[in-house]
């Protein structure tokens, strides 16, 4: 299996108006525009930067959770998945990716359901995929879409999110190969048996949405005592903002997919 880290692409999509409409699973205020997308802005470059050809896919304002590509699709090397949201106003930004998936990915397989799947409750590791029940991906889904990642060549193991969190991967994210970043709650899940489990230090449990890309983790820039564990390990770090985007539960990983 490839690192896990070793990306090309990326596929974005700019926020839509709508955007601040997002979904929230505790109310709270609206983000505000400009900084929501100044934060994807932020992000485009810094992949860029890291050296990854970044498509960006126009608004879409039916769908004001859109520009969180990660959610819709699996991207692996060897092909893509197009998955089934579980928000019901989020089903329909599948079709507004197939094309551009289709135009980089030959082998292009799709859930057909009755079952559910974020993007956000898959967490690849080197040797194989969780996929995190939550309340947007349910067994059922889980089980197609581990049938569908077999047929790229990766095996899946099914993991439970916890309660109160959105998705599997908004509670934990790989450092390295080796070791995972998680919230508390995440931190005894048995799927991890065998890897290295740091903890989100104490108010920072909004930091375990990393993303590593290559050599380099991106993580919210809020995140000073999450720096400091990253540093005193030898990880390049990039900060980036993520304040707005936190109005309406997301973080890095689910700006964009990846391959
Ligand atoms: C939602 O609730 O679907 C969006 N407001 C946030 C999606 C975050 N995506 C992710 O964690 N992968």
């Amino acid at each position: 299996m490839a690192d896990p880290f070793n990306f090309t692409h990326a596929l974005c999509r700019a926020p839509a108006r709508s955007a601040v409409h997002g979904i929230r699973a505790d109310g709270g205020p609206d983000p505000d525009f400009t900084g929501l997308a100044a934060e994807h802005q932020a992000y485009v470059a810094a992949l860029r930067d890291l050296g990854l050809a970044v498509d960006v896919l126009e608004p879409l304002d039916d769908f004001p959770d859109a520009l969180f590509t990660e959610d819709v699709a699996l991207t692996f090397p060897e092909g893509a998945i197009l998955l089934r949201p579980g928000a019901p106003s989020r089903a329909g930004e599948v079709d507004h990716v197939r094309g551009a998936l289709a135009a980089h990915h030959a082998r292009l397989f799709e859930m057909t359901g009755p079952g559910f799947a974020d993007g956000g409750d898959i967490l690849r590791l080197a040797d194989r995929v969780i996929i995190g029940l939550s309340a947007r991906t349910d067994r059922t889904g889980a089980e197609e879409l581990a049938g569908l990642l077999g047929k790229l060549g990766y095996r899946a193991e099914i993991a439970e999110t916890p309660r109160g969190v959105l998705h599997f991967k908004t509670g934990c994210g790989l450092i390295d190969e080796r070791t995972i970043l998680a919230v508390p709650a995440l931190a005894d899940c048995p799927e991890f048996e065998g890897l290295e489990v740091l903890t989100t230090p104490a108010g920072e449990e909004a930091a375990a949405n990393i993303l590593r890309v290559g050599d380099t983790v991106l993580v919210g820039e809020r995140w000073a005592a999450t720096h400091a564990l990253l540093a005193a390990r030898g990880i390049a770090f990039r900060p980036l903002p993520t304040d707005q985007i936190a109005h309406i539960d997301a973080g890095l990983s689910c700006m964009s997919l990846r391959w």
